[in-house]
């Protein structure tokens, strides 16, 4: 009997352990839930101050990696290697399908569209320019870039949209400049073919390895 009461208590004790293991698993999972819902990722966050918003899009579930690079009239760059300069923000760097499946409490999911967007929270009077790099490139087919540019203030104004083809690793392709004034008004909407990533990495125009 009395080893019983003994292997009862210990029984107890364990189902105790288990219960309190339990609960906290639960209350960690929770933690985890909690977090995941409060901290949302900046990957496709929409600034509500943005002036202007450009959209780099190729096709869902391709490969290939496309940067897109924004000069400002001040010439300050934004691009992957410099995703926020304070008035200019990359959401992200798509790289094709690289890196595009999430791992989620054991499921996993997978977001196929290949998008870049850049938000201009502040305008300047003069030019910018909106470059397309082809930065990895698994065909010889060349691959069509959609661009989108739209002006969202005081209403949203479509001041551009265009498909671009890019030929190979190393590409780079002016997609569109256009030019502000003192009035925020947008004009001389052009192509004419700037490189900016010559600028952005100095006279060693190599492309870098990119580490994330
Ligand atoms: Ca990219
Ligand atoms: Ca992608």
């Amino acid at each position: 009997m009395k080893h019983r009461i003994l292997n009862n208590g210990e029984g107890q004790d364990a189902f105790t352990d288990l219960l309190f293991n339990s609960l906290l698993g639960f209350a960690f999972m929770f933690a985890i839930a909690f977090m995941l819902i409060s901290d949302p990722s900046d990957g496709g966050k929409i600034d509500s101050k943005a002036e202007i918003l450009i959209s780099v899009r190729w096709p869902d579930q391709h490969p290939d990696d496309v940067d897109a690079i924004v000069e400002s009239p001040q010439g300050g760059l934004v691009w992957y290697h410099n995703r926020d300069t304070g008035l200019m923000h990359l959401d992200r760097d798509d790289r094709g399908i690289f890196a595009d499946k999430m791992n989620v409490n054991g499921a996993t999911i997978s977001n196929p569209i290949n998008q870049e967007t850049i938000t201009i929270r502040a305008l300047q009077s003069g030019e910018y320019v909106v470059n397309l790099l082809h930065y990895q490139a698994n065909y010889d087919k060349p691959l069509t870039v959609d661009v989108k540019v739209e002006k969202l203030n005081p209403e949203v104004e479509l001041v551009y949209y265009g498909s671009h083809e890019l030929k190979g690793v190393g590409d780079e392709k002016t997609a569109v400049r256009f030019s502000v004034d003192s009035k925020k008004n947008i004009s001389d909407v052009n192509q004419i073919q700037k490189r900016l990533l010559t600028k952005a990495l100095g006279r060693n125009s190599l492309i870098e390895n990119k580490s994330d």
